[in-house]
This record gives structure tokens, sequence and C-alpha cells, in this order.
């Protein structure tokens, strides 16, 4: 029996695995021991890797619609012709930018690497990834804040943290291994603390809950800051030696006074007073934020509110401290430093002349076949194919059908398009529905590259099953169409993933994220190596748990944090006489991952979950409006659309607010096109609806 450790390519945790492969199948998957992320451990997703068997059959082809509307099945090489041409020729009729890709954080550092060179370099198009829809506020959050997109944690700051506070993140369902850290606490007397308008599952399980109203955030945050200061509840020697406008903060929060605080969020003052003194008791105090705090009309801001907290009581750098952002899917962090939408390879400014050089000089390119400026964002691209101005798309690794906010707009562009890609493992999933070619490619278990995960440990994932003929990856579809376009020595030195990440090792000395120390044959069966990993430092980076700025420097050109705020600002689509009710949006059960086209075909993850759209009510709204458990209601929204929802009656969500899990189709239907002004990550988690139950 042959034994593969590979990385669960579904959450950030990147849990790693040992598959025992016998004859070409696994017979057993076993979290591998003694890894320093999971040590042993993992969820049934990891555990279900082997159960996904639609995408382990052989012979596949790509297709491309006829004009009958029906598919012809083609040799790859052909696929890799027709999506060429295609590009050049509506480049040419309607110009460079008139094509755009969708990328992912869910494929390996090397395949976004290799898609963002085709579109962005080559092709001058522009090219967003679904990060936007989950990860951008911290992004934009951290560079403002720290100078570079660096979350500085380590895992075991979980172990180490006496007071651990998660905003907006609920870790019970969406990061269990995580959670396992936090369960594995032993400082006496730690607390856990959970900051969310939903009684949800780590609420729960959770020594403090404040159910304050949703989006009020940052009205909380600047006012815990000012209770702060008054209190002088600060580490003034840390605020002087390591951050900048800290003066300005101050006199900044001075307006946000207890009863601002307690009016706007809806707890009390002495639930604001207690969190401020949980704060200030704590000697290891960590913050955790996730999508709650990721996904809002002011959402870079109140990342940075929290950042602020932690800075200003000096719990940044230590042990069991940090304001840490908890990433979302498997390779979220690589794609944000490699996959060339937001950030040069590696990092850095695309008007920055010496950065601009060297990466040229890495890729043997000329400069000038770099980006220029940033990629349009996701809700651009989806508005210019709107407005006829985009033609092709190109969506790798993500079904936006499903997934994009207000999502019917994604079905009305798509129909506009004179060529669409879809290319993923399944050809089932709602956004292949009106795509003009498929390219079927293989899962993870049959393909290799490398993972970063949310504490920036890079992992190997290594090819565990053969592939059946005319099977091929991610990284040789992208490569393909990258020779058909006639990229020539534009793709030397990136013909296989293993010199495509020698090209991004490279591209990364001495910046922040420096991994020149790893090696591609050291990351196999290896612990994983946190970022930075500079090479003739190995020895200094041995320590398996290593976090950043314990010497107190961050990554601006003062090597100071900064204090960033803005005043808080009304909402943008409040509720109204009409929608008085908000719906909220997330993570339903630990099984479902998504959109739900990969665990769907895991049986023990489909046979206990809920086949169609529900949402979670309050008993007394139930009441109120005669509803039973289990009734079905059509939910009007704001943005213009219906959608009909069973209800499931509970406790855990306020009055006045309805949860809904993002596993059906529906609960996109519903959210609106409304993002935070820096980030452009969509506003999911609160828009005003209305509803009436159905007649049976
Ligand atoms: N099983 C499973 N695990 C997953 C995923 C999955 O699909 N399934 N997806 C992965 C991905 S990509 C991501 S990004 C993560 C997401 O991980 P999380 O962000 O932890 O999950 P969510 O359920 O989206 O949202 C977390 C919480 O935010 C709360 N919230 C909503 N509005 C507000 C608000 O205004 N303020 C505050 N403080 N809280 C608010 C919600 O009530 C919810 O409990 O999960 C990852 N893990
Ligand atoms: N209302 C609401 N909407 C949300 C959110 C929310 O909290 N609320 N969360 C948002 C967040 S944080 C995220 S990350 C997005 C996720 O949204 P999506 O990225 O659209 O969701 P997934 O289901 O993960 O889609 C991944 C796709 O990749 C395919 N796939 C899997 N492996 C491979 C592979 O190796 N190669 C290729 N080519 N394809 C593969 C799968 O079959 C699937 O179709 O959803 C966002 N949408
Ligand atoms: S916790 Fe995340 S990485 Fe670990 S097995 Fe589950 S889904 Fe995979
Ligand atoms: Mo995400």
């Amino acid at each position: 029996m042959k034994k593969v450790q590979s990385t669960c390519n579904y959450c950030a945790i990147d849990c790693n695995l040992d598959f025992y492969v016998e004859n070409d199948r696994i017979v057993k998957v076993v979290p591998t021991p003694g890894y320093p992320v999971n040590n042993g451990f993992s969820c049934i997703k990891g555990l279900s890797l082997d159960k996904q068997q639609k995408t382990v059959k052989p012979n596949s082809l790509p297709k491309i619609r006829q004009e009958d509307g029906s598919f012809k099945e083609v040799s790859w090489d052909e696929g890799f012709k027709h999506v060429a041409d295609k590009i050049k020729e509506i480049q040419a009729k309607y110009g460079q930018e008139s094509v755009a890709g969708i990328s992912t954080g869910q494929l390996t550092m090397e395949e976004f690497a290799l898609f963002g060179h085709v579109m962005r370099n080559y092709l001058k198009t522009n090219v967003d990834g679904n990060t936007r829809l989950c990860m951008a506020t911290a992004v934009v959050a951290h560079k403002q804040s720290y100078g570079f997109d660096a979350p500085g944690y380590t895992l075991e700051d979980l172990e180490l943290s006496d007071t651990i506070i998660f905003i907006g993140a609920n870790p019970v369902v969406a990061h269990p291994i995580l959670w396992g850290r936090v369960r594995q606490n032993k400082v006496p007397g730690h607390k856990i603390i959970v900051i969310d308008p939903r009684k949800s599952e780590t609420a729960m399980n959770a020594d403090h809950w404040y159910g304050l109203k949703w989006k009020s955030d940052l009205l909380l945050l600047y006012t815990i800051a000012n209770q702060l200061i008054e209190k002088d509840y600060l580490d003034h020697k840390f605020i002087e030696e390591h951050t900048e406008k800290f003066e300005d903060f101050k006199e900044f929060v001075k307006s946000y006074t207890l009863e601002r605080g307690a009016e706007g969020t809806g707890l009390s003052k002495e639930q604001i007073l207690e969190l401020v003194e949980l704060i200030h008791n704590g000697k290891r105090v960590s913050f955790w934020w996730t999508m709650g705090v990721n996904q809002g009309y002011e959402a870079v801001r109140t990342a940075q509110a929290i950042i602020n907290l932690a800075l200003m009581t000096g719990n940044i750098g230590k042990p069991g401290t940090g304001a840490n952002s908890i990433t979302g899917q498997c390779n979220a962090m690589g794609s944000r430093a490699y996959s060339n939408t937001a950030v040069f390879f590696g990092g850095g400014d695309f008007t920055n002349p010496a950065r601009r050089a060297r990466i040229a000089e890495v890729l043997g390119v000329d400069e000038s076949m770099l980006a220029e400026k940033p990629t349009k964002t996701y809700n651009q691209i989806i508005e210019g194919i709107n407005a006829g101005e985009i033609k092709g798309l190109w969506i790798l690794c993500t079904n936006p059908r499903h997934s994009w906010t207000n999502n019917e707009t994604f079905a009305t562009a798509t129909k506009k398009l004179e060529l669409f890609v879809v290319q993923d493992i399944y050809d089932t999933i709602e956004s292949a529905e009106d795509c003009t070619v498929f390219f079927p490619v293989v899962p993870g278990i049959k393909k290799e590259g490398t993972y970063i995960n949310l504490e920036r440990r890079m992992s190997a994932m290594r090819q565990v099953l053969p592939r059946g003929e005319n099977e091929i990856s991610d990284y040789e579809a992208i490569l393909g169409v990258g020779k058909a376009l006639g990229m020539g020595d534009a793709l030397k030195g990136w013909e296989t993933p293993e010199e495509c990440f020698k090209l991004m090792r490279e591209c990364s000395r001495n910046m922040p994220c420096d991994f020149t120390g790893v090696t591609w044959e050291g990351l196999e069966n290896s612990h994983g190596f946190q970022w930075p990993y500079p090479a003739g430092k190995e020895e200094e980076n041995k320590d398996e748990q290593r976090r950043l700025y314990s010497d107190g420097k961050f990554f601006t050109p003062s090597k100071k944090a900064q204090f960033v705020f803005e005043e808080v600002r009304e909402n943008p689509l409040p509720t109204t006489e009409e929608f008085p009710w908000v719906f909220n949006t997330g993570r339903g059960s630990v099984g479902q991952w998504h959109t739900q086209s990969r665990t769907k075909e895991v049986k023990f993850v489909e046979d206990v979950s809920v086949k169609k759209a529900y949402l979670y009510m309050n008993t007394k709204m139930a009441e109120e409006n005669g509803i039973k458990e289990m009734d079905q209601i059509r939910v009007y929204s704001v943005n213009g659309q219906d959608a009909v929802f069973a209800v499931k009656i509970t406790d855990n969500v306020q009055y006045g607010e309805l949860y809904a899990p993002i596993h059906y189709i529906e609960c996109n239907k519903l959210t609106p096109s409304l993002y935070d002004s820096y980030s452009k990550e969509p506003s999911y988690k609160a828009t005003p609806v209305r509803f009436e139950k159905c007649e049976e």
C-alpha cells in the first residue's frame, strides 16, 4: 500500500492528510499525525475527499457549444485552439479589455499564477477572483494598517491566548480544526467571547456572547476604543514606539460615547463596559474575524477598528495575541500573494519601477509585458458584461451563478457573452448552464501544486491517484490555451507546476512573503513552512509556529503600524417599512461546502443535509406571522427579487433577523449589489427583506 501526504483543498486550515492507495484506489484517508496544523484530526470534508466519485471518471474531453445549442466533444488541442482563437477575435473586434477572467482561492498557487500570467500579463485583460467575495476586505485593511497583506498569527496563538474574541466568525461550523485548537487552550480561566448578531454555534460554546445589531460593529469597536482611552487601559510604550496617528485617533473616537454605542448597537452600556474590562484584564488578548466583518458596506474600516484595538493595547506580535483575520478557502493566502489579480507575484506595486524590473527579470520577459494597473473588480466585470463591453469570460474553480451577490445579474450577463469558458470538475454546476465551452479538469487528488494556509504555511498538494486518458489538470488547461495563443518564449520556465513554483519563489525574494528557503521536494511529507522562510536563514526559522511583528516592526515605510479610521456611515440599505426585516447569510453545516457541487456528492453529508433552501426565524417573529416549523415563506428582497424558503424556528436568531445558509442558490438571489467602498467586497450579510407565508 502506497501512502501519499497531501493537502485538503476545502478550507483555509489546509489540514494535511495521508492517503493510502492500493490498486489505484484510495482505501484509507488518515489526517497526518504530527502535522502542526491538524495533528491527526480533520473534519468530515477532508475525510471524504475520496468520495467524489464522479470526478474520478476518466476520458474527459472539452465540449464546445454548437449553433443548435448542443455540445460537441472535441480533443484538448481543438479546445485550446478554439478558446485562443475566440479570445483573439473578440479582442481584435472589441478591444483588449473585452475579455475577462474570474479565478478562485481554491486552485494551487502555480495554477492561478499561470492564469494571471496568460490573462493579465500577456493578454492585458482583467482577472478577478472569488477571493473578492471573501478576503478582499482583509487584504486592503492589512495593506493600509501594516504596509503589506500579512496576517501575523500562528494557529498556536489560539492555545496561548487567555481572551479569545471572535467577531463575525463561526469556526465551530466553518473552521472546525481551528475551533479544535481553541478547545486545546489550557490557559487557566481563559475566556471565549463571540460578537455576532446571531447566537451562532460558536456563540453557544462561548463564555460571553454579544448579540449586537447587524452591521453595528464599527460603532461598537470605536466605543470600546474610546472607553479604553478614557480609562487609560493602554500600552503607551507600544503605541509610542510602533504605531502612528494614535493622537488623531484619540481625538476622533471622543464622540463615540457609551450612550451612542449602546443606542446604535442594541447592547447595554453594562455589556459594552464588560467587554472593555475583559479586554483590559486579559494578558494575552487575541481578536479573530471572518465574514461577519469582511462582508459589509464599511468592512475595511471595521477590520481596521479591530486592528486598532490590538495596537492600542499592545496585543500584537506576542504569543496568544493579534488582530487575526481568518481566511476562508484553502489557498486564499496563496492567491493574495501570487495570483496577479491585485498584486504582482510576491506582492508590490504595479507602479514600483524596481519591482517591475525584478519581476520581468525573473519571468524573462520585457517589462512592457507586465500588467500596468490593478484589475477591474468582480462587480465591474459583471457590470461590464451586462453593459455589453465585455464579450468573453473564462471562469475557473468557482460557481458565480450561485455564489455571486444578486446572482440573477450573473445569469443575465452570461447570456450576452460570445465566449464563456467554464473550467470545473463538474459540468453540472449552475454556472455551466450558459457556457459556450466547458473544460473538464481533474480534482485535487489527481494533481500537484502548492497551497498557503491562513497562518502563512505553505504545504504540498501531491497527486494521489493516477489520471485516466484525456484527464488533465487546471495547470495544463491554462498552459494549453497560452500556447495556442502563441505566447512562445513568454511561457519559458512555466512548463510544469514545479517550474512555476521556482519562478514564484524567485519573485518572492526579499519580499515579506519570501520563501526562497523552501524547495519543491522539501515540501513533500513536510510539516509545511510559514513565510517568511528566506534561503540561508533556515536554522533561524526552524520553529514550526512562527508569528510576525514580534519585533514591533511593520511593513510600512516608517516600520510603524497605522491607526486607520473614518466616521461610521449611515447604512446605505437600511430596513424600511416595506422591507422591515434583515436577511443574514452564512455557512449552514460543517459538511456542506459553498455551492455544494462537491459536498452533495458525499453521501453521508447529503443524507443529513436539508434538500431545499431554508432559513432560520426567531420564535416570536414566527408566532406573530402565524408560521410553523418548515412552513414555506416567500421572501422579497430590496433588490427586486423573491424566493421561497422553508422556515426553521429558533431563538438563536434575533427578532427582526432571518438567517439563510448559503448552500442553496435562492440565497444569493436576494442579496444586493452593495459593496465596501475600498475592497469592493459584497455586503452579503444584511439585506432588507419582507416575507409572506406561501399558500398551502
Ligand atoms: N462547512 C463549511 N466551512 C467553510 C465554508 C463552507 O462553505 N462550509 N466556507 C469557507 C470560506 S470560503 C469562508 S470565507 C469561511 C467563512 O467563515 P465564517 O465567516 O466564520 O462563516 P459565515 O457563516 O459566513 O459568517 C460568520 C458569522 O458572521 C455573522 N454575522 C453576520 N452579520 C454580522 C455582523 O454584522 N456583525 C458580526 N459581528 N457578525 C455578523 C453571521 O451570523 C455568522 O455567524 O468558512 C470556510 N469554511
Ligand atoms: N450570501 C452569501 N454569499 C456568499 C458568501 C456568504 O457568506 N454569503 N460567501 C462568499 C465566499 S466567502 C466565497 S469564498 C464564495 C465561494 O463561492 P464559489 O467559489 O462560487 O463556491 P464553490 O462551491 O467553492 O465553487 C468552487 C467550484 O470549483 C469547482 N472545483 C473544485 N475543485 C476544482 C479544481 O481542482 N479545478 C476546477 N477548475 N474546479 C474545481 C467546484 O466544483 C465548484 O464548482 O461564496 C461567496 N458567496
Ligand atoms: S478543517 Fe478545513 S482543511 Fe481541515 S479537513 Fe476540514 S475542510 Fe479540510
Ligand atoms: Mo470565502
